[in-house]
């Protein structure tokens, strides 16, 4: 059953100002279908003309939004963790509404609701990173809130983002998976997406995927906030 239970969300950089507390949601699982879309993404946003929020975030297509690159096993901190979502798109997507969910490797799941929908935005063709906590990672690019406590397992887990019951992108990682090869590749490096695989079901298999090779300033690897390089070696 999932988990429910209460976040502290915070604005760590100018010039949004955001501090509120949202409340989890336990919400339907839903699918994932293929999609191979690595190009720009086509998508109207309908939003409440009184909240601001999405309303047809189930009708976007697929790979609109993507988890892109993730941190489960820091070195610096083991709460140094975070992750990047891609917006594929050429408007800017309020997030507000839908949830991310996180899995270790035998816990239930943990959901949380992104509150709000004026604040919590992807730019079109940009990118914003979760981070467990303000300043553990020391390179917070300037979208980006903070989530709190809520784990990415060193042994295997899983990441996603939903929507109502619908998944708009979901990424899942466990030790012993040939696709992924030895977690410990991860220690201390962030989990980057290869850019040729920036789709809905491209970054499935864990070989679309590579550790990340530009150093941060808390000695960890990652490229929150920006492109991520090309994976030098993938199968
Ligand atoms: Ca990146």
């Amino acid at each position: 059953m999932p988990a429910t239970d209460v976040l502290g969300l915070h604005d760590v950089v100018a010039p949004q100002d955001i501090e509120f507390d949202a409340i989890d949601t336990a919400l339907d699982n839903g699918l994932e279908t293929s999609a191979d879309a690595a190009t720009t993404v086509d998508f109207t946003p309908e939003l409440d003309p009184v909240t601001g929020c999405l309303l047809n975030g189930t009708a976007m297509p697929e790979g609109t939004l993507l988890i892109t690159e993730f941190m489960f096993h820091p070195l610096s901190s083991p709460t140094a963790e975070w992750f990047e979502v891609a917006n594929r798109s050429n408007v800017a997507i309020p997030l507000g509404g839908m949830s991310f969910v996180t899995q270790g490797p035998s816990a239930a799941e943990e959901a949380y609701l992104v509150p709000g929908c004026d604040a919590f935005v992807v730019p079109a063709l940009g990118t914003v990173v979760f981070a467990r906590e303000a300043d553990g990672i020391g390179s917070l690019p300037a979208s980006s809130w903070v989530y709190g406590d809520h784990e990415l397992g060193d042994t295997g887990g899983s990441l996603g983002l939903r929507f109502g019951s619908h998944w708009v992108d979901k990424v899942a990682w466990k030790e012993g998976d040939p696709a992924w090869g030895p977690l410990s590749n991860y220690d201390g490096k962030a989990v980057s997406l290869d850019p040729a695989k920036f789709s809905r079901a491209g970054n499935d298999p864990g070989s679309a995927w590579c550790p990340a090779v530009e150093a941060m300033a808390n000695g960890d690897y990652g490229s929150p906030g920006t492109p991520n390089p090309e994976c030098l070696v993938t199968e």
